[in-house]
């Protein structure tokens, strides 16, 4: 009997077990010195899943090994060394590489920045710091956080026939906005703080969200056309990468992108007129861009025309984004941010503020209130189509447009990734609404939200019987 005698069947079982037991060990270890307790609780369920693969590439090696000696013909045994190599060939040549080991390290991109993949040394830093990062325990910004007006519209005007009555003069083109911004206008301070923190998407399954104030979406601006907005960024200590803020209600290189990148640590101030009305994203423009939003760095910033808007009963702050994650929808425990998921725009989550439920059960209204919506879209993939269940929009301000003319009773209104809409309805009936995106396959991924409506119900507008079905059915 040989030393390498797979005949043996104990002694090669044992080597197996031996190896398998070695390796969960320096595994375990590794990661507990790494990250200690901390991480590795984050890590328990693909730890689990790495255990199953363990015991299952231990048992296929047994098999395998005990077939090639079995075969006992040494042109056997290389024949299925050659089929192994064969196929790994075939499944890595497209990419020059193995499509599934691209992931974290490295994934091809030709973008005006770096790479969607993160940078491995920031990885391992994030474990072994995972301790100390803060833990939001609610990363949902409050839908009813909106500044109150600055100035209020007396009686709004028909901007339809308005605009209709100038194409038909053929004067249109001589109607310029305002070129010389408003004198006097205020000066403005916003504070942005950028915060990496970990928080729920959903019970239990927790990300690394990178924020603007440590919620999702940052917090709601409100500003006045002609105002000099001076911004002050601080990026927080306990950041792993840099950040900044691309301001689209900002003219000028980047928006505000150019002059407000920030180290980890650091602070700057910067200043733009605010020349032009409307609703407006704003987000995290430091390369790679589209992993920064999808982290969660993006919100609104509402340039309120000089004349104001209508006054309504209530408004509300609403932003639809995308997560993407290694694990699947539902998957519990840390999850890990997917370049490659992302790249080929299919987010595991779509969500309005921040996580699954952001916005369930938090706005309210009573019958006849006259209702504002202000619904901003980070992406960075997908358009949200916006509907609200039961309700018809009266005004919709087309892509946030302010000053052209509005839209009157709409079902479903676009906005676009990186853009923003703003709907206006009275509720005349009382129960709940419920707020979509409707391509509706991704109100299963997160993308949806409630209005309360209370008051008195009206049979003249709605009636019927509320009950359910008897026997449920599917
Ligand atoms: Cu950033």
């Amino acid at each position: 009997m040989t030393k390498y005698d797979f005949h043996n069947v104990p002694k090669l079982a044992w080597a197996l077990i031996i190896m398998f037991v070695v390796g969960s060990v320096v595994i375990v270890g590794g990661l507990l010195l790494l990250g200690g307790v901390e991480l590795f609780n984050f890590l328990r369920v693909p730890l689990i899943q790495a255990f199953g693969l363990g015991m299952a590439i231990t048992a296929a090696s047994f098999f395998l090994l005990r077939l090639i000696w079995s075969l006992k013909a040494a042109p056997m045994g290389i024949s299925i060394v050659f089929f192994i190599i064969g196929v790994s060939l075939f499944v890595s040549v497209s990419v020059g590489r193995l499509y599934a080991l691209q992931y974290p390290v490295y994934v091809e991109s030709f973008g005006p920045g770096f790479g969607p993949g993160l940078p491995i040394k920031n990885v391992i830093t994030f474990f072994r710091h995972i301790d100390q990062f803060t833990k939001v325990d609610d990363i949902a910004r409050d839908p009813n956080e909106v500044p109150p007006p600055i100035t209020v519209l007396e009686s709004e005007p028909d901007m339809n026939s308005a605009l209709s009555e100038l194409m038909a003069s053929g004067t249109l083109s001589q109607v310029e906005p305002e070129a010389t911004p408003e004198e006097g206008g205020e000066v403005r301070e916003l504070y942005l703080e950028t915060t990496e923190v970990l928080a729920e998407i959903a019970p239990g399954i927790t990300f690394n969200y990178w924020t603007f104030n440590k919620t999702v979406p940052g917090p709601f601006f409100r500003i006045r056309e002609g105002d000099i907005i001076k911004v002050t960024i601080k990026n927080s200590d306990s950041s792993l990468h840099n950040h900044n803020v691309d301001f689209h209600a900002a003219t000028g290189p980047g928006g505000g992108g150019a002059v407000s990148i920030v180290a980890p640590g650091e602070t700057k101030v910067f200043t733009f007129k605010a020349m032009n009305p409307g609703l407006f994203v704003y987000h995290c423009a430091v390369p790679n861009m589209a992993v920064h939003m999808a982290h969660g760095m993006y919100g609104l910033i509402l340039v309120e025309p000089r004349e104001g808007l209508p006054a309504v009963d209530k408004e509300f702050y609403v932003m639809q984004g995308e997560i993407y994650t290694t694990g699947t929808i539902g998957r519990r425990g840390l999850q890990a941010f997917d370049a490659k998921k992302m790249m080929q725009s299919n987010p595991t989550y779509i969500i309005f503020n921040g996580r699954t439920d952001g916005t369930v059960g938090k706005m309210k209204a009573e019958v006849g209130d006259r209702i504002r919506m202000y619904v901003g879209n980070g992406g960075v993939a997908h358009n949200s189509s916006f509907h609200v269940v039961g309700e018809v929009f009266d005004t919709v301000y087309p892509e946030a447009s302010m000053g052209g003319a509005l839209f009157k009773n709409v079902q479903t209104t676009n906005v676009p990734a990186g853009g923003a809409t703003i709907v206006e309805f009275t509720v005349d009936y009382t129960g709940t609404y419920v707020l979509v995106d409707h391509a509706l396959m991704r109100t299963d991924k997160g993308a949806w939200g409630t209005i309360e409506v209370t008051g008195q119900a009206d049979p003249t507008i709605y009636d019927g019987d509320f009950s359910k079905p008897k026997n449920t059915k599917y």
